[in-house]
């Protein structure tokens, strides 16, 4: 297997209740290694931007809102096919749904504020990296 990079985000439900290194425990204990990391604050440009793809959608509005509410942690993974493993980490979108042990179904609160955002293609996962650092953030 390839080795990836994947582009995270733990989100602000995380942030507000201290759950920065609970889940970067649980993403290092995957094997995954955190070769990027800041604590921002989103724009509300910035989050339309980059959810762009569900603007159709009925929860759009809300999801802009609460990726502003607070700060945001972005972060950059690596590993052995890690846009893949990442996902399995996170545990389903809907935490009710989430596997034991995945982060979704440790922390999330409910399919809004499910605490985490990983990549689902190593196209946007190049794609969201690169709207979020600059190549010499990234230390590999
Ligand atoms: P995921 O890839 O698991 O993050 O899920 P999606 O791309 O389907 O959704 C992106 C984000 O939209 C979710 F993390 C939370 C939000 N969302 C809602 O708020 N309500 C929904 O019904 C579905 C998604």
């Amino acid at each position: 297997m390839a080795t990836e990079r994947t582009f995270s985000i733990i989100k602000p439900d995380a942030t507000a209740r201290n759950l920065t290194g609970a889940i970067n425990a649980v993403i290092e204990k995957s094997g995954l290694r955190i070769v990027a990391q800041k604590r921002v604050r989103w724009s509300t440009a910035q989050a339309e931007k980059f959810y762009e793809v569900h603007k159709a959608r009925p929860f759009y509005g809300d999801l802009v809102k609460f990726m502003t509410s607070g700060p945001v942690v972005v972060q950059v993974l690596e590993g052995a096919d890690a846009v893949k493993k990442y996902r399995d980490v996170m545990g389903a979108t809907d935490p009710g749904k989430a596997a034991e042990g995945t982060i979704r179904k440790l922390f999330a609160e409910n399919i809004e504020r499910n605490s985490v955002h990983g990549s689902d293609s190593q196209e946007n996962a190049a794609l969201e990296i690169s709207l979020n650092f600059k190549p010499d953030e990234i230390v590999g």
